[in-house]
């Protein structure tokens, strides 16, 4: 058992420190109240091969891990949750493409996701088809005289979404056969029918769009569908598998965050004739941050570990998220405490930190979704 880095594990978290100290909190601020889609920082993040990062080298890729993406995120969701949900939501679409698409996807596709400025979307909800995911609707028929597939139906609360160059959009071959014909197929922005809908307002997060996608007779090549027809619920399972991973690294950054700006907040503010660090009740209060914050950091590593191990990941990174997201919103909470009447003023960056945390709890499954695959993986 060793629970070190790598000397090149450190010398990239060293780097996305710094990233994320020179580039991403700057806008963090801004982007929030401007509900502003950083679309400079992407671009940066992609030269330096963040975008990429799992994708491999033969395919422009940086050619890392799990690992490797969980520093990259935890460190960017230090300083911004926006930023760090655009890269997590991102890097599925490349994952999908790696594990279940054709060579000549990859070749069109994973080059362009790392270095080529595209950004990944993916497109499973609808508006009544949130946790019971396999109660989608939208349809895709195939059309013999043009080999093309059809798509009707609206997804909704698409991260990315607006933005996205291309997405991984599922819907059924067959809607008689349900579930069983769920498919994926990659959408790219501009198909003729495919359009974006409304635009959400949301309570944080406001650097990462979401939005409504509508699909009226969207015309699909056939050979942009993803791996095997019918196969689109368990593709989709698989790939939320790994990506509640990010997410996990996120929650972990933004309690991170939050830690961080209560400590410089606790040795600038004077109250009762000394810092506020030096009183025994909000000192208590950072005992308590980073004990959850440690124990959520193991986790989330493990999850990742796992992954990149190619064991069976799962179920451990169903609790690395569900854990995460409750030490995000818990540690956000406490800090926000700390802060007092200041930290719920927007001068601050805690306000957004604690409204940020929120989304970690809901997005990409929510907690209750994740209790179901912990207990059923324990009790069968
Ligand atoms: N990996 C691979 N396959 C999986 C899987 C996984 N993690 N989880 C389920 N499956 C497969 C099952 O093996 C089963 O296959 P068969 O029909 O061949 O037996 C199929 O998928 C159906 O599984 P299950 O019966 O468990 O489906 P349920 O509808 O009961 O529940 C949950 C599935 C609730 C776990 C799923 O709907 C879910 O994760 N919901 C949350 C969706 C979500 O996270 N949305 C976030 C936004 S994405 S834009």
């Amino acid at each position: 058992m060793d629970f070190k880095f790598t000397e090149a594990q450190l010398a990239l978290q060293s780097v996305a420190r710094e990233f994320a100290e020179k580039e991403v909190q700057p806008l963090a601020d801004i982007i929030d109240k401007e509900h502003r889609y950083p679309a400079e920082t992407f671009a940066k993040m992609a030269e330096i091969g963040f975008n990429g990062i799992c994708t491999p080298v033969e395919y422009g890729g940086s050619g890392g891990n799990d690992i490797d993406k969980v520093i990259i995120i935890e460190e960017i969701a230090k300083k911004c949750a926006s930023t760090a949900a655009i890269l997590s939501v991102h890097t599925i679409f490349a994952a999908g493409i790696l594990k279940f698409g054709t060579e000549a996807q990859k070749k069109k596709y994973l080059p362009l996701m790392a270095g080529g400025g595209w950004l990944g979307a993916f497109a499973l909800t609808e508006p009544n088809a949130g946790s019971d995911a396999a109660a989608a609707r939208t349809s895709a028929i195939y059309d013999e005289k043009t080999g093309e597939y059809v798509l009707n139906g609206t997804k909704c609360f698409i991260s990315g979404g607006g933005k996205a160059n291309a997405l991984i959009v599922f819907a059924l071959t067959d809607p008689s056969k349900g579930i069983k014909s769920l498919t994926g197929f990659i959408v790219e922005k501009g198909m003729p029918g495919f359009s974006i809908g409304k635009i959400e307002n949301k309570m944080g997060l406001h650097g990462s769009e979401t939005v409504e996608l509508i699909f009226d007779n969207c015309r699909v090549p056939k050979e942009n569908m993803l791996g095997k027809e019918g196969k689109g619920f368990s593709y989709a399972m698989m790939l939320l598998d790994g990506a509640r991973i990010g997410i996990a690294a996120q929650g972990l950054g933004i309690a991170e965050g939050a830690l961080d700006e209560s400590i410089k907040y606790m040795h600038e503010r004077v109250q009762f004739g000394k810092p506020i660090a030096a009183l025994q009740g909000i000192q208590w209060y950072i005992a308590d941050m980073v004990t959850k914050i440690q124990a959520a950091k193991w986790l989330v590593f493990y999850a990742a570990y796992l992954k990149s191990a190619g064991e069976n990941f799962g179920t451990i990174a169903a609790m690395a998220k569900y854990n995460s997201s409750i030490c995000a919103r818990e540690v956000a909470n406490l800090g926000l405490q700390i802060h007092g009447g200041y930290g719920y003023m927007n001068d601050y960056p805690m306000e957004r930190i604690y409204r940020d945390a929120k989304i970690t709890e809901i997005y990409e499954g929510t907690s209750e979704i994740h209790k179901l695959v912990i207990s059923r993986a324990v009790l069968g």
